[in-house]
C-alpha cells in the first residue's frame, strides 16, 4: 500500500459542498483505504478575477497504480461537472495527486510530487494537518522547512469535516 496525498480545490458552484462530495467519492475508491481529510481553507485565486478558492487535502492508502488513480480522480472531477476549457480556469473540482508514497513520477499525464506544491500555502498548511513535519518532498526538503519558507498569508481556515461531522474518522 502507498500513502497518497490529494490536493482538492474548487471555486465554482458551492466550493465547500464540492469538496465534501469529493471526499465521499474518494472514500469509495477501489483497493483503497480512506485515512483522513484536513480542514477547509479559503484563499484568493492565484489568477486575479476568479472567485475565491476553497482547498483541502485528503489522504488515502491504496493499491492502485498511479495512472489508475489519476483516471479515477479525473472521473470524480468529471462527475462533479468539471469543464476543461482553459488552463487554470475556474473549476467546480480540481483533484491533484500531490505525493504518491516516495515515488517520483514523470509521465506526460502525471508529475509527482505536484509542481509548485512546495510554495503554495493552500497546499502546505492542509497537508501539514495530515502528514508528519519530517515528510520529505522531491528535492529533499522537509515539510517543516517548506512551511517556514511559506508564510500563512491570505489563508482562512474553516472548520473541516473532521470537526463538523463524523465523515473523516
Ligand atoms: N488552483 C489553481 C489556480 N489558482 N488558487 C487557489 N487559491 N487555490 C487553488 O487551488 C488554485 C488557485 C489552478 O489549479
Ligand atoms: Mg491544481
Ligand atoms: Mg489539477
Amino acid at each position: 500500500m502507498e500513502r497518497i496525498y490529494i490536493g482538492m480545490g474548487s471555486n465554482l458552484a458551492d466550493p465547500a459542498e464540492q469538496l465534501r462530495n469529493a471526499v465521499e467519492a474518494i472514500a469509495q475508491l477501489p483497493n483503497s483505504v480512506f485515512v483522513g481529510v484536513s480542514a477547509f481553507y479559503q484563499s484568493d485565486s492565484l489568477l486575479p478575477g476568479q472567485p475565491r478558492y476553497t482547498n483541502a487535502v485528503a489522504t488515502i492508502e491504496t493499491h492502485m497504480a498511479p495512472l489508475e488513480l489519476l483516471d479515477a480522480l479525473q472521473a470524480i472531477e468529471n462527475d462533479q461537472g468539471r469543464e476543461r476549457l482553459e488552463r487554470w480556469g475556474p473549476r467546480t473540482l480540481d483533484l491533484d495527486i500531490l505525493l504518491f508514497g516516495n515515488q517520483l513520477i514523470d509521465e506526460p499525464r502525471l508529475k509527482v510530487p505536484h509542481y509548485h506544491m512546495h510554495a503554495r500555502p493552500f497546499v502546505l498548511y492542509p497537508l501539514a494537518e495530515l502528514a508528519p513535519a519530517s515528510l520529505k518532498l522531491a528535492d529533499g526538503r522537509s515539510l517543516e522547512q517548506l512551511l517556514k519558507d511559506c508564510p500563512f498569508v491570505g489563508l482562512e481556515r474553516l472548520p473541516g469535516l473532521a470537526e463538523s461531522n463524523q465523515l473523516a474518522r
